[in-house]
């Protein structure tokens, strides 16, 4: 297993190499490993393969820089070559096994480790592996069992947040009469500022209050990075009446701050409901938040409870928002079938964990591609499409474009698709460690003219990215 340092670069330097290997494994203090590392050890690593493509160590590497670019569709189908190549390398059974639990198939993810263990008896680390995978399969079959006997109740109703008292010594924020105030959100974003915890019946009254569904604000993926998220308030100023946002989903996991991303973004829909708009994004889901932090993060502050009224509140989130009939948002993308109307859109079930395929799976998770038509993911879920693909679905539903998220941009943002895809990303150094600048876009006036605003990532606490991460997704356990 590769241990790779990901520390920031001090110098922002960036070295070019032809050596794949060495753009894989930079371990110096002095080099940041970027999202262009990554892209060049593939591009290398493609070029070796075209030589030799019987090597099943390229094939393996290359799987790694795609599980690093969250490629995991193409990670798998490396991995499998590797293993293909040579049944007998043991890290190929660890790139399946990882590029499997990224894609939530654990029991596949289970038969790998597996192997891992039988043919290595004595092998720690691969038994440390093997048992944790097995623990997330049983308790997978543990909530499907239960979930079929049992009407399924909202953590609300076993509630009794009235009756929560809150101690003396607190002395933070409160709501007023059970209210969100702008006092009430200004304290309480100075409060989780200084890493302080809001206290847990308040914490209940933000999320368990109704989700109710023009200038405005688009931000992209903000992934738990909450100084980057109050760096983005003091830029564009605060939320308001005249200062409309709307967030595209992917609020939570990864950063170490999603629950104060998500109280504080929540807080301001209790306070805006009509000028401040949240969209789900892929990671506002069960299989996600278990495997990428979120999840470990709430049971670590606060409870499972707690955690379960937010995968509650999750499914609730809007998928996609029309802004003045011109311009849809939504936090994938686009369709695998042509021919879905606005109309197919609001009649979405939403209230459920996404299925594997059709439109909800689809908005959450598909990526724009440069050429015409259609591809199979690099994610290995949903599907990529093309310029022709975005264009007939405007047509269709006479709007001008499109703005989604989903994927970092060295930029924080892209236009492709000749100006009707637009990509915002508002995470600046994507997990500490992708050198990319963040963006968000300003949608005005009758024409709805996008204009982007760039940022880049300012210092928050020492706690690492990924460090309530499920251990076998931590980085570095690859
Ligand atoms: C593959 O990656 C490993 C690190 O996992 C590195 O030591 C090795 O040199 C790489 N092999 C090739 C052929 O690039
Ligand atoms: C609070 O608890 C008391 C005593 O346990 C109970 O009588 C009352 O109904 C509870 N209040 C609410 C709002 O549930
Ligand atoms: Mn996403």
């Amino acid at each position: 297993v590769v241990y790779l340092q990901h520390v920031r670069s001090d110098q922002g330097c960036q070295v070019f190499t032809t050596n794949p290997a060495q753009l894989l494994l930079k371990t110096s203090p002095k080099l940041a490993q970027s999202h262009k590392d990554y892209e060049n050890a593939i591009k290398y690593y493609t070029e070796a393969l075209e030589l030799n493509p019987s090597n099943a160590i390229y094939y393996s590497n290359r799987s790694l820089a795609y599980l690093r670019t969250e490629c995991y569709g193409y990670a798998l189908v490396d991995a499998t070559r590797a293993l293909e190549l040579d049944k007998n390398y043991i890290k190929g059974y660890y790139r399946r096994a990882t590029s499997n639990m990224a894609l939530g198939k654990f029991k596949a993810a289970l038969k790998d480790y597996e192997t891992v263990v039988r043919v290595r008896p004595n092998d720690k680390d691969a038994k440390m592996k093997y048992q944790e995978c097995n623990k997330i399969v049983k308790q997978k079959a543990f909530e499907r069992a239960i979930a079929s006997d049992e009407l399924k109740r909202s953590v609300v109703d076993s509630l009794d947040i009235e009756n929560m008292t809150i101690e003396d010594d607190y002395a933070g924020p409160k709501l007023e009469d059970g209210k969100v105030t702008l006092k009430f959100m200004k304290d309480l974003m100075a409060w989780f500022k200084d890493q302080k915890k809001l206290h847990r019946k308040c914490a209940y009254q933000v999320n368990a209050l109704q989700m109710h569904t023009e200038k405005i604000t688009i931000c992209g993926d903000t992934h738990g990075q909450y100084y980057d998220l109050l760096n983005i308030f003091e830029l564009n100023g605060l939320p308001s009446i005249t200062n409309p946002y709307l967030f595209n989903g992917d609020f939570v996991d990864r950063g170490s701050f999603s629950l104060e991303v998500i109280l504080t973004l929540f807080g301001f829909k209790l306070l805006y409901p009509e000028h401040f708009y949240l969209l789900r994004g892929n990671h506002e889901t069960d299989n996600m938040n278990q495997m990428y932090g979120f999840e470990g993060e709430v049971k670590a502050k606060y409870t499972a409870q707690m955690f379960q009224l937010f995968s509650e509140v999750f499914q609730w989130l809007p998928l996609a928002q029309c802004i003045n009939n011109k311009v849809l948002v939504m936090h994938g993308g686009l369709f695998s079938e042509d021919g879905v109307t606005l109309e197919d859109i609001r009649k979405i079930d939403r209230n459920r964990q996404p299925p594997d395929s059709g439109p909800m799976c689809d908005l959450l998770w598909s990526d724009p591609q440069p050429q015409d038509g259609r591809s199979v993911s690099k994610r290995g879920v949903s599907c990529q499409f093309g310029p022709d693909v975005t264009e007939r679905f405007l047509e269709q539903n006479k709007l001008q474009y499109i703005v989604r998220s989903h994927e970092v941009k060295a930029e924080g943002y892209e236009v492709t698709h000749s100006g009707k895809c637009i990509t915002v990303f508002s995470a600046p150094n994507y997990c500490d460690q992708m050198g990319n600048k963040g963006a968000y876009i300003h949608l005005r006036g009758s024409d709805l003219k996008p204009e982007f605003h760039q940022f880049t990532a300012v210092p928050h606490p020492n706690v690492k990215p990924m460090a309530y991460a499920n251990s076998l997704m931590q980085l570095g356990m690859m």
